[in-house]
């Protein structure tokens, strides 16, 4: 027997006993076994490279194992199934999350310590998946994680993009943007199944005939490229169950003879290849207008063929009929990426398998879900038709029947009523609309805050949700806080076990028994202790990148996420100008010192996002550098945000910026993994923060800035900003023009100002500019109480159970996905 077999035995022997083979895992002989077998040595003589890969095939095993014998439970009982379509999964980092999941992490810290290795070296190789550009691909990796622990048997759907999303560099001031080439290191967590393959086919025309009074309909003349499944596991926390996130990867159908093929077909044959392969390559890092690219198109039909015709394949092994499916399979849309499975589960059920279009229909209404994550129309998919028909001309015609039905429908609700039935169609205007495809068919609809649900139920999806409003509902997002808060802040993790016990780990709700002491001296300052430990961490790391030295007893104010103007990192950097001012004017002024943070992508070709991360490091220049200033003010622009930054942000947070327009920002998931570390929010009424200042109460949040009614009333009534400018806010805008950043921002400062662009101030950031500073005012003077701050940083850790993503996925299974 080889060495390979003998291993697989051995794991295959522990399932058997028990669903968690990890249980009776020895370390140490595990990761020798692996060594031998991966690269004939053991720990005595491998390198630090070779550790790393052995640790995480070990763990990929083990999870392969628990997937088995998960699925095979599933499928016996079965159980109804979830899968999350998703063209973005921010993974992040595996290896440690999923040691922690599976209970393993102090054995191997140890195993590999007694043979000279320390653990955090071998994470550090681990590279970021990151095949998302924000809040909608690391909510699905949450929710990955969460259902996992549930022992919900959920599968996500999305692609193996070679490049992730890009890395990101600042030369000179500006953002560049260069090749994130993850799998050099990553495909280490990736399993191909090459004989699980599946034909997409893209082109060509639709053909119709008559077989024996049947009409039959097929695309013909097409080009098909094969999607490959790679699959990734994911482990849940103390959980009997391992679940799969399936990469498809595109490549040509049969691979050519070489022989055959003349020299100059043999280049060409090369480039069809290139062609079918790039469909794969890259992760569009736009998150927030819709490019339109074909490319794009092919992405996401890719994902959603390829995915369908597996669900199909396994559904119909399993019951031998397709009828059924509704009651054993849950599939969600997560934004309209993927909507087109829709007409693809049509063509399927239709044109594959033999249904009626009533009955098809009615299994696919019944099988798909939606979650809208965004009310900017900019944002909203629409595919030009000429694009769309001459990609997907099957595709085509079966969304055109779609309308054509939709319509018929929609005349009788609404007669006469051309605007409303024009708003609502699948297709108008030589477009096809991809929410309002989702809209046609979903059995359920969702927003992901109450703020943001109400928006849908109220504005853009009104009409919709008047014909039906049962199909609405809200599910607050939630995040997988053993990763932000466990794994991310092990210090404080430890000191909320010694204090409250462990039941936070099981139940997020558990962290309420950290109530009772918020008036106690010994665990406030035990609390700010800890949390000046992180600062410290987060300023050697400050230190090493930026070559910045921050103070850690200074306010970390910290804002991250993605660069936006409707995120309105702008105002906050106007804020610090105009700190900058106030401390100029009066250099032995009492002033609270403070650390200003900021780490975000803008996406490519977003000019303006760029120019706003050069002011903010022009700003950081000058500011760093002002020997008048120096202890009381640093601002830092962080390179590169991605998860395993985030991570090590997070816990060092006093103040988090939550600071978007109201209205604009679906609910926003940092403010929430900010909050369960213990940081306050400065913030507006927008998304997500609704719901955290009714946890908190107002006296643990310092709230500002108009009400999401409020700005639309402004809108109505007429904005001019320049009614907002008062001398000190004037002053703040000439510091953009006049140089002394070493460079001028005329552009930023006319978008606030002018016509020029379009709507001057479009986010209302000057509206809103003297209430922020005057809530910025308010966290300054209340941090000078220490005690009063560490008990609203208490309030915030205890009352940020409710945004955890085991809620929110068990209110996805209830009642959405219906699953037992
Ligand atoms: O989804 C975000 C919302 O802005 C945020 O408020 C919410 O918390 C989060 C999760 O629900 N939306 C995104 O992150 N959107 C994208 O990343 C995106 C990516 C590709 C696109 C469009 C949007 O084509």
């Amino acid at each position: 027997m080889n060495k390979k077999q003998n291993s697989k035995q051995k794991i295959q022997k522990l399932a058997e006993n028990d669903a968690r083979p990890e249980r009776a895992i020895q370390p140490t002989e595990l990761l020798n076994d692996t060594l031998r077998r991966i690269f004939g040595c053991e720990l005595a003589d491998a390198t630090q490279k070779q550790v790393y890969r052995a640790l995480c095939i070990s763990v990929r095993e083990l999870l392969t194992e628990k997937n088995r014998v998960f699925g095979n439970r599933c499928t016996e009982k079965e159980r109804k199934e979830v899968y999350y379509m998703s063209m973005e999964f921010l993974v992040g980092t595996s290896l440690r999350n999923n040691l922690f999941n599976l209970g393993l992490e102090a054995e191997f810290r140890k195993a590999l310590a007694d043979a000279g290795f320390d653990i955090d070296e071998i994470y550090a190789i681990d590279p970021d998946a990151g095949l998302g550009n924000g809040g909608l691909g690391r909510l699905a990796s949450c929710y990955m994680d969460a259902a996992t622990g549930m022992d919900y048997p959920m599968t996500g759907f999305s692609i193996r993009y070679e490049f992730g999303i890009f890395k990101q560099k600042i030369v000179d001031g500006w953002q560049m943007e260069f090749p994130d080439n993850w799998l050099e290191m990553g495909d280490v967590w990736l399993q191909a199944r090459e004989d699980d393959a599946v034909e997409v086919k893209f082109g060509g025309e639709v053909r119709e005939w008559m077989d024996n009074d049947r009409f039959k309909v097929a695309q013909v003349g097409y080009s098909s490229v094969m999607a490959v499944p790679y699959d990734m596991y994911i482990s849940g926390y103390d959980s009997d169950a391992a679940n799969r996130l399936v990469l498809w990867s595109a490549k040509l159908p049969q691979s050519f003879d070489m022989a055959a093929f003349s020299r100059g077909d043999y280049v060409r044959a090369l480039e069809r290849n290139a062609m079918a392969e790039t469909i794969s390559k890259v992760l569009y890092p736009a998150d927030d207008h819709i490019q339109g690219k074909r490319l794009r198109l092919k992405q996401q039909y890719l994902l959603v063929s390829a995915s369908l015709q597996s669900i199909l394949k396994k559904h119909y092994k399993k019951y031998r009929t397709y009828t059924n499916l509704p009651e054993k399979v849950a599939i969600h849309i997560n934004d309209t990426h993927p909507a087109l499975c829709v007409p693809e589960l049509m063509r399927l059920l239709i044109d594959e398998h033999d249904f009626g279009w009533d009955e098809a229909w009615d299994i696919t209404c019944r099988t798909l879900s939606y979650t809208n994550h965004t009310v900017m129309s900019e944002a909203l998919e629409r595919w030009n038709v000429d694009l769309f028909r001459e990609q997907l001309p099957r595709v085509y015609s079966i969304c055109q029947e779609i309308n054509r039905r939709l319509i018929e429908h929609l005349c009788a609700v609404y007669p006469n009523d051309w605007g409303k039935i024009n708003y609502m169609a699948v297709i108008a205007n030589n477009e096809v609309r991809m929410a309002n495809l989702c809209l046609a068919a979903c059995h359920k609809v969702n927003g992901v805050s109450k703020l943001h649900t109400d928006i849908l139920r109220n504005g853009i999806f009104r009409d919709y949700c008047q014909i039906t409003p049962e199909r609405f509902l809200n599910v607050t997002n939630g995040i997988a806080y053993r990763r932000w808060l466990c794994q991310s802040d092990p210090l404080l993790t430890d000191y909320l076990k010694q204090l409250i016990g462990g039941d936070f780990l099981r139940d997020a709700r558990a962290l309420e028994k950290l109530l009772p002491y918020q008036n106690d001296e010994k665990v406030l300052a035990d609390l700010m202790a800890i949390k000046r430990k992180n600062k410290e961490r987060l300023a050697a790391l400050i230190e090493n990148q930026n070559g910045v030295r921050v103070d850690p007893d200074s306010i970390f104010d910290i804002q991250i996420k993605r660069l936006h103007e409707y995120k309105r990192q702008l105002l906050n950097i106007l804020h610090v100008l105009y700190l900058y001012r106030q401390i100029k004017a009066n250099p032995h002024g009492d002033f609270m010192p403070r650390t200003f943070i900021f780490a975000a992508k803008a996406s490519a070709g977003y000019i303006r996002a760029k120019q706003i991360i050069s002011l903010i490091v022009a700003a950081s220049k000058l500011i760093n550098n002002d020997p008048d200033v120096n202890d009381k003010l640093k601002v830092v622009f962080l390179e590169d945000y991605k998860v395993s930054l985030a991570e090590i942000i997070i816990p060092a947070a006093d103040i988090s910026e939550q600071i978007s327009i109201a209205g604009k920002e679906a609910s926003g998931t940092g403010n929430m993994k900010l909050m369960i570390n213990g940081a306050v929010t400065i913030g507006t009424l927008d998304g997500a923060n609704v719901e955290i200042h009714e946890q908190v109460g107002d006296e643990n949040i310092f709230l500002f800035g108009m009400k999401a009614h409020e700005v639309e009333e402004l809108w109505q009534r007429g904005y001019h900003p320049t009614e907002f400018i008062t001398p000190e806010l004037q002053a703040v805008l000439d510091m953009l023009t006049s140089g002394v950043l070493g460079q001028r921002f005329d552009d930023l400062v006319d978008s606030l100002l002018t016509n020029r662009f379009g709507t001057a101030d479009p986010y209302m950031t000057l509206a809103d500019f003297q209430d922020y500073a005057r809530a910025q005012r308010d966290v300054a003077a209340v941090y000078q109480d220490k005690q009063r701050f560490a008990r609203m940083s208490l309030i915030n850790i205890a009352k940020a159970g409710i945004f955890s993503s085991d809620r929110a996925v068990k209110e996805y299974a209830d009642e959405i996905w219906n699953l037992d």
